[in-house]
């Protein structure tokens, strides 16, 4: 048992929490290891007072570069270090890419994020996106960019072309990172995130359970993410798509209360964050997302693919919104 977190007393919960970036690694594990009624009673407590409940912000992804990556990420379908039958796609046209980014926009997403498998981008496939993150932002949508490292001249560059996050994500803990990726550390992903900050973009930064970690990996993940100088404004929570050929693809699935779990320590930690729901929805039931809500994420990735793998279809999730009064951020109503 850890001692540092007890049950919440009715005072402490009628507290203003606030942004903490001083956790350590007993009290995150002491929040895991709650009862999971507590835990999630928490969690929705600290949600209410930052967000509407019923509110969820939707995002649509598109591959705008795909596979043949250099890095050796033991999760990705797209790395060039296996054989994964992903194939292989050069940088998409601006024009196929504001098509795309048009379609999302009429089916209700409010932001627009644009994928690409690199390990940094290359100064001229950097004005290439520029021109993507311009022409999105002209059809009214928020714009989102994962490309991989970036100097401080290219965060500066997606900055005036006027992108409004950079996802890049810790993926794990510090500790469990070197059994995940070798080809770059995770120093390397701090630095990117400082030069993203200091160009005065949003950072959208979270990891990947299921993949073998330990329950104190988890909390190391969510630990990295908070004491972060400043908490992301966007947190994906992925479950691992376990994709056959990628060396975690025969990983033991993990209990979906843990990953409720670690939506709702996320919560916690980071009250004033987007929490997102990412990757794995394909693979949860309605009930699981509906506690993963429950738990406080209030964001989804919305069209029926991630990047190269399914997502539930838009028609599916509309139902699901339906039928537990969720509204899409932005829009005031359902999408019919
Ligand atoms: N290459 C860039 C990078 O790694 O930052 C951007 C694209 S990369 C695909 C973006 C993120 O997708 C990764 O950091 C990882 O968290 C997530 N991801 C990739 N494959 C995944 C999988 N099989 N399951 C869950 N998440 C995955
Ligand atoms: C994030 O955290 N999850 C998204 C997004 N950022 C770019 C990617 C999920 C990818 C899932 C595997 C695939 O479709 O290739
Ligand atoms: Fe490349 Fe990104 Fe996939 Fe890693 S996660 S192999 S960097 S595309």
């Amino acid at each position: 048992m850890h001692a540092e977190v007890a049950i919440m007393t009715n005072q402490e919960r009628a507290e203003e929490p606030v942004l903490r970036h001083d956790w350590t690694q007993g009290e995150a594990e002491a929040l895991f290891a709650l009862p999971f009624s507590e835990l999630l009673f928490q969690a929705q407590t600290i949600h209410r007072r930052h967000f509407d409940p019923n509110e969820v912000q939707v995002s649509s992804l598109l591959s705008i570069k795909t596979g043949a990556c250099s890095e050796d990420c033991a999760y990705c379908p797209q790395s060039a270090h296996y054989e994964t039958g992903v194939k292989r796609e050069s940088l998409m046209s601006l024009e196929d890419v504001l098509e795309a980014a048009q379609r999302a926009r009429e089916e209700g997403a409010t932001r627009f994020c644009m994928g690409a498998a690199w390990r940094s981008p290359r100064d001229g496939d950097l004005e290439a996106i520029a021109a993507m993150v311009e022409g999105v932002k002209a059809l009214g949508m928020e714009t989102c960019v994962t490309a991989g490292m970036l100097s401080d001249e290219q965060a500066r560059r997606l900055k005036e072309a006027g992108l409004d996050y950079y996802n890049h994500n810790l993926d794990t803990s510090e500790s469990y990172y070197g059994e995940i990726i070798t080809t770059r550390t995770y120093q390397d992903r701090l630095d990117t995130l400082q030069r993203v900050r200091d160009a005065g973009m949003h950072v959208c930064c979270g990891g990947i359970v299921g993949m073998g970690e330990s329950a104190a990996d988890r909390a190391g993940l969510l630990i990295g993410l908070a004491n972060l100088p400043r908490h992301p404004e966007s947190v994906p929570i992925n479950l691992l798509v376990r994709v056959e050929g990628t060396p975690l693809a025969d990983t033991a699935a993990l209990d979906p209360f843990d990953f409720v779990r670690t939506v709702a320590v996320a919560r916690i930690m980071m009250p004033a964050s987007r929490v997102r729901l990412s990757a794995g929805r394909s693979d949860m039931s309605d009930e699981m997302q509906a506690l993963c809500f429950l738990a406080g994420a209030n964001s989804i990735f919305y069209g029926d693919r991630l990047l190269t793998t399914e997502n539930p279809q838009a028609q599916r999730d509309r139902r699901l919104f339906a039928r537990l009064g969720l509204r899409m951020a932005g829009l005031g109503c359902w999408v019919p």
